[in-house]
This record gives structure tokens, sequence and C-alpha cells, in this order.
């Protein structure tokens, strides 16, 4: 029985009130271990801890403060596959996902943000009869990163990294869902030599550590990345005690094929952009338009490689689609998948759980499903999902597409498929999200900012942005 302990103080701790939650693996259905059930006690337990690191943390010189953040890069790099599997087994991901994407961009984050910190200053404005100007990056204080299930690891590390290199100190908290690879992280921070008290992770619910997180009259910022009705919850506690926020929330991606698309590369990648994960990735794109006259071709095209993605126990290292991560989660998608037949709409692929035998037998699997007949007003192609489920819809003209791609009420990501590119960036500007790829999908520059629009959240993650988040900017104007 695997027991995960909270992380406070650079020291591995049992809950105060010593309650404890039981850890599924997804793939089986069976109790594998059991996490801290924490609560306020907790939470203020790891405040106290970041606010005693804070001073010395935030005052070392950044090349001082970016050695354990490259150390700690490259201890999960040293561990990737004893990471990789806590991962697959946490989370009901292939392993073969585990070990090129979630773990590898993890140990990308720290490197990234660590070396970013090393290049980081501020600007001086010259004098122009205005006096000399000059902007001054300061540390927050003590933050909160709070992290989903989907992407445990990489999301994680996505916020710890840039909040401990802006001199932040830190309470994290990861989804109950998928705690482990958090854990087995605060394992290795001593070995990297990042003092106490400057990361501590808190296990446990939304209500019970969240909240107390969200509300601590000691936490200067919230970074949340998870559901959009989590989100505004979120940032309701935060405006109480007008907390910085950054929300990263859910999507509902359309992924737009035109006619004159590369068409093998346009196909492949629409597979791997729907199922990637489970489909469990907000960039994920769930509304696949396709240009009439390419209809027919492209949709045989996509049933046939969907129908042959290999799946099976998340640990064989050939399997391609393995289980969604929670017994609640996989009711909530085949309640989604009644619903869109409800809404009338055709099965292509899928459309029901999967049973697979052995050990795997109660596990929550759910057949990659791709789904047309459905107009885009429909709840089916309005509402997040968060599944291996797509539906198709034709298009006909630009204008039209456009208008279907803007009518939810997210804005995340989107992909243009168009070999005129003059026409893809043309469309690409008119689309109501925070990042579009044009020929492309999930092609990430760490540098560049991500975040989404409308009900998608609010803020933008990645290089500077990060950074400028997690501080205080100061202007110093001198006559
Ligand atoms: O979210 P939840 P989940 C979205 C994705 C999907 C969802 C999946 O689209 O909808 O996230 O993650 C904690 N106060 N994205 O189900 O329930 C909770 O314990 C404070 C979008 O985990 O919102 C967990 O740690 N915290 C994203 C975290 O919030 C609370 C990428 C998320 O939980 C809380 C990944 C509360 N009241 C997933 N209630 C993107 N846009 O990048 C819960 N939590």
């Amino acid at each position: 029985m695997e027991m995960i302990s909270n992380y406070i103080a650079g020291a591995q701790c049992p809950p105060v009130a010593g309650r404890y939650l039981d850890n599924v693996n997804p793939a089986t259905g069976e109790v594998y271990g059991k996490i801290p059930r924490s609560d306020a006690a907790d939470v203020d337990l790891a405040v106290a801890a970041a606010k005693k690191a804070f001073p010395a943390w935030s005052q070392l010189p950044a090349q001082e403060r970016a050695k354990p953040l490259f150390k700690l890069s490259e201890l999960i790099t040293a561990n990737l596959e004893r990471l990789a599997m806590a991962e697959t087994i946490d989370n009901g991901k292939p392993i073969a996902l585990a070990r090129s994407l979630d773990i590898p961009r993890s140990s990308e984050n720290l490197r990234f943000f660590a070396d970013l910190i090393e290049n980081f200053a501020g600007e001086t404005f010259s004098d122009q009869g205005k006096g000399k100007n000059s902007v001054h990056y300061s540390p927050l204080g003590v933050v909160a990163c709070i992290s989903p299930w989907n992407l445990p690891l990489y999301l994680f590390t996505w916020k710890i990294a840039p909040a401990l290199a802006a001199g932040c100190t830190v309470v994290a908290k990861p989804s109950e869902v998928t705690p482990l690879t958090a854990f087995l992280l605060g394992q290795l921070c001593q070995e990297a030599g990042l003092p106490p008290g400057v990361l501590n992770i808190v296990h446990g619910t939304g209500p019970e550590v969240g909240t107390p997180l969200t509300t601590h009259p000691g936490v200067k910022a919230v970074s949340f990345t998870g559901s959009s009705a989590t989100g505004k919850m979120v940032a309701k506690a935060a405006a109480e005690s007008m907390k910085r926020c950054s929300l990263e929330l859910g999507g509902k991606n359309p992924n737009i094929i035109f006619a004159d698309c590369d068409f093998e590369q346009a196909v492949t990648t629409t597979v791997r952009s729907s199922f990637l994960n489970q489909g469990q990735i907000c960039l994920c794109g769930s509304r696949i338009f396709i240009q009439r006259p390419l209809y027919e071709k492209f949709k045989l095209a996509l049933i046939e490689q969907t129908k042959a993605l290999k799946q099976g126990d998340p640990q064989n290292s050939e399997t391609q689609q393995g289980a969604v991560v929670s017994k609640a989660h996989y009711q909530k998608i085949l309640s989604c998948l009644e619903k869109a037949r409800e809404e009338g709409g055709t099965f292509l692929t899928g459309g029901s759980a999967a049973k697979l035998s052995g050990p795997n037998a109660k596990g929550f699997f759910i057949t990659p499903t791709l789904i047309e007949g459905l107009g885009p007003e429909c709840s089916t192609n309005r509402e997040e999902i968060f599944g291996p489920v797509a539906t198709l819809m034709p298009f006909d003209t630009e204008n039209e597409v456009v208008g279907y791609a803007n009518s939810t009420d997210y804005g995340l990501a989107a992909s243009v498929w168009s070999q005129d590119l003059a026409k893809a960036e043309r469309v690409a500007s008119q689309i109501d999200s925070g990042v579009v790829w044009i020929n492309c999908w999930m092609q990430r520059d760490l540098r560049t900012p991500f975040g989404g629009m409308k009900g998608s959240g609010m803020g933008r993650e990645g290089g500077r942005y990060s950074l400028a988040f997690f501080s205080n900017i100061k202007t110093i104007g001198k006559g």
C-alpha cells in the first residue's frame, strides 16, 4: 500500500488530523494507496514554513536560486522510469506517454525557468526629457500553486518552477486524484538542495485544502489549473483577500480542416489531438470541422486510424489508449455519450465503455469515440467532455467555420489545417482563443504566453509572463 505524506518545512509529515483518502489505480479500479486528507491545520503549517523560508530564499541571487532547480530537473531525468510508472499507475495514461511527454516535460519545466531566471532582468527607459525610469521585479512572497489530474507532474512543475525561480516560496496542492508524482518529487527536494520550507506540498481535497489555501491571509497569489467551475470559486476566494490569480481552465477546442490541407498530416495529427491522454488534455481538439468536399474522405480515414488505436493495460509499452482517470470521470463521460445519443448523434466509432480482461477487467476504459450529425448548438458541442470523444461537422465557408469555432463559452486553443497560409492566418486571427496552431498541434515554445479567453481562464503562463505573475513590478523614476 503506497502511503503518501505531506512535504512541509523540508520533512515528510502525516496530516495533523490523521485522516487519509484512498488512492485508486484507474486501470484496475483497485485501491493501491492512501493519501493525506489534510485540512486547514496542515495548510497553516505549510504557509508558516513558506513564510519562514521566504526572506532567505527571496534574497538569494538568481544564480543561487537556479542551482537547486537545475539539480531537481536532473534528478527528475535520473528517476524518469520510476516517475513515469508512478504517473501511469496513478493516472491511467499509457506508460509510453508518461515516458515521452509527462516526465521529460516536468524536467524541462524546471530547467527552463532556472535558465530563464539567470538571464531575467528589469527594463530601463532612456531619458527623453522625462527623467530616467527603471523597472524592478521583486518576489511576491508565499504563493499557492494548485494543479489538476490530467498531466499531474507536468502541470505541477509548470507552476512551481517559475514561482520558485522568481524568488517566491510555495505551498502546492496537487490533485487528490493523482498525488503520487508530486509526493515523489518532494522526496527529491532535499537531494536537490532546496532549502526547507521553500516548497511545501499539501495533499487533500479542494474544499478541505484548496479553499483554506486560496483564502489564507499569508498567501499573496494563486496559480490555478483545473475546471472552469472550480476556477470561478478560486477567483472569488482570491478576490476576497486581493490575491493575484492566474486561471488555466477548460476548453472545447475547434480543429478546422480545409479541403486544401496536407491530408495525411492532418488526419494523423487529428487522431492524436483528439485522443492523446484519452482526450484528457485541455488542448485536445474535440470539435473537428471538415470542409465539405473533403468530409467523407477525411471521415473514413479518421475512423480507420481511430479504430486502429491500441487500447489496453497502460503499463504495456504498446498501449496507445489507457484508462480515464477515475470512476467519477468515467461515469461523467459515459453520461455525455448518452446525451449525445439523445441529441441525435451518429456514432462512427466507440460510444461505450471498453471491457478489458484480467487485471484491467474493473478498470475505467472508454472506447475512442467519433460522433457526427450534431449541430454546433447542442450540449455535446458546447460543453467540455474531457475524454476520448470528438465530433465531426462539415462546413463550406471561412466565415461559417469561424462562427462555429467561436460559438462556445470557451476560448483556449484551436488548430487550422490549410496549405494556403494566408487563409490559415486570416482564420487564426479571427478565432477567440489564447493559442492557434496552423498545420500542427501542441507545439509548445515555453517562452510564449499560454492561456485562455472567455471561460477558459485569465492570465498567461510561460516565459517572462510566469515570472512577472510571481513578481511585484515597480517603476523607479529619477528626475
Ligand atoms: O479539475 P478541478 P480537475 C481542466 C480540464 C478539466 C479539469 C480537469 O479541462 O475540466 O481541469 O481537472 C482543486 N478551491 N484543465 O477535475 O476539479 C482540486 O483538488 C481550490 C484545464 O482536477 O477543477 C485540484 O487540485 N482548489 C487546464 C484542482 O483544484 C480546488 C489543463 C483542479 O481540480 C477547489 C488541465 C476549490 N474550491 C486541466 N476545488 C488548462 N487550461 O491548461 C477543487 N480544487
